[in-house]
């Protein structure tokens, strides 16, 4: 695998984990969230849509420039929305201590992955 001795980049290896964890588990944890997350007619969150489910996900304490924080930081290749994959690298950005659980799985899956 290249790149690996300049640094693991998340972007990179959540396919391979994904992969890996046949899907289930932690992927299918965060691929939950960004369903109910989404707009449902685009396939993506956005900033009106993040801001519509998350009061519904009882997040509704995420002021307006928390949001657009999330938004921007998880929005990679810059077009304003968050694409699943955009959505995954974010959550391990932003709450790897939330995941604990599913952090240790994912450091399994790198030492397995890496050794
Ligand atoms: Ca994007």
């Amino acid at each position: 695998m290249d790149g690996i001795g300049k640094g693991i980049d998340f972007e990179d290896l959540l396919p391979v984990i994904a992969n890996k964890l046949g899907g289930e588990g932690l992927m299918k944890e965060l691929s939950n969230g960004f369903k109910l997350l989404m707009d449902k007619d685009k396939g993506v969150i956005t900033l009106e849509s993040l801001r519509k489910n998350s009061a519904l996900m009882g997040l509704q304490d995420l002021k307006e420039d928390e949001l657009l924080s999330m938004m921007r930081e998880g929005d990679i290749d810059g077009d304003g929305a968050l694409t699943e994959m955009e959505f995954c690298v974010l959550m391990f950005r932003l709450s790897p201590q939330l995941m604990e659980e599913s952090w240790f799985l994912l450091e399994e899956a790198l030492d397995y992955e890496l050794n």
